[in-house]
């Protein structure tokens, strides 16, 4: 029945049933809506959400390193040989385990910047025990403070070497007791050289990332880059004599697991 054409719709030109018509079409499109909606309700309720994960990995090194040096300068040295009286210190270029296990590895994710949480991050900690700076392979973020201690009963000059600009260059006495150094770093370096001017063979090497998305690997040749938020990484595995290397990694659905493989040459 063409009731519509009996009724008057207030508006000229414009039929009653045309605008019942347009009334049912717009119920029409609001169901539509709601029914999409629901579904994607639904989805995001089934599916599980990609959160945050960590990429773990082991680091393996093939073939045998080159034994390292005996820091015969340090036994020498009256303050520093008193505390090796029955052992000769060493150079750790190379700290590997029984199996191939590489320590001091720096992991990072190469290209991901400006998300440095360095500024709210607990310090990290540079110490010199035995004429030597402990650890000596360290990472830190842009923005986090470095504390320098002197837990030795001799002097030490901490002179830092950076060669980014922006990293200032410093050369500060520490005395035995003497109070903590602190530094901080404005821009990404890999292996920012800590030396000391009294002597000569201690080095630290500390790498400035920009993010939170880095580790060193342990003893075990472990490591875990913690809280990665999902997606497409370059992981980037850096050893400061053997170079670096990198692959490709996807964070979802849980842990991602890279392993490394450097080689002596
Ligand atoms: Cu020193």
């Amino acid at each position: 029945m063409r009731g519509g054409e009996f009724f008057h719709t207030g508006l000229p030109g414009i039929r009653a049933d045309d605008k019942l018509h347009a009334l049912f079409e717009f119920w029409n499109m609001k169901k539509i809506k709601l029914t999409v909606m629901f579904l994607l309700l639904a989805a995001l309720a089934i599916l599980p959400v990609a959160q945050a994960a960590d990429i773990v990995g082991v680091i393996n090194l093939k073939g045998t390193p080159p034994a390292e040096k005996e820091l015969t300068p340090l036994k020498a040295d009256a303050n520093c040989g008193a505390m090796y009286a029955n052992s000769t210190p060493t150079t750790h270029f190379y700290v590997v385990g029984p199996k191939g296990e590489l320590a001091d590895v720096v992991v990072s994710l190469k290209g991901v910047t400006g998300k440095s949480t360095g500024a709210s991050a607990p310090p990290a900690v540079l110490d010199q025990k035995g004429c030597l700076y402990v650890p000596q392979i360290l990472a830190i973020q842009t923005g986090q403070k470095l504390v320098v201690k002197n837990s030795d009963p001799c002097v030490h000059n901490v002179h830092a070497t950076p060669t980014v600009a922006g990293n200032p260059e410093s050369n500060q006495v520490q005395m035995p007791g003497g109070p903590d150094l602190d530094y901080a770093y404005a821009q990404p370096e890999p292996f920012l050289r800590f030396k000391c001017d009294v002597h000569p063979w201690m080095f630290a090497w500390v790498t400035v990332v920009d993010s939170p998305y880095f580790c060193v690997s342990d003893k075990d040749g472990k490591f875990v880059i913690k809280n990665v938020p999902p997606g497409k990484y370059t992981v980037e595995a850096a050893h400061r004599k053997l170079g670096s290397q990198t692959q490709e990694v996807e964070v979802k659905d849980g842990d991602a697991t890279v392993n490394f493989a450097f080689e002596v040459k």
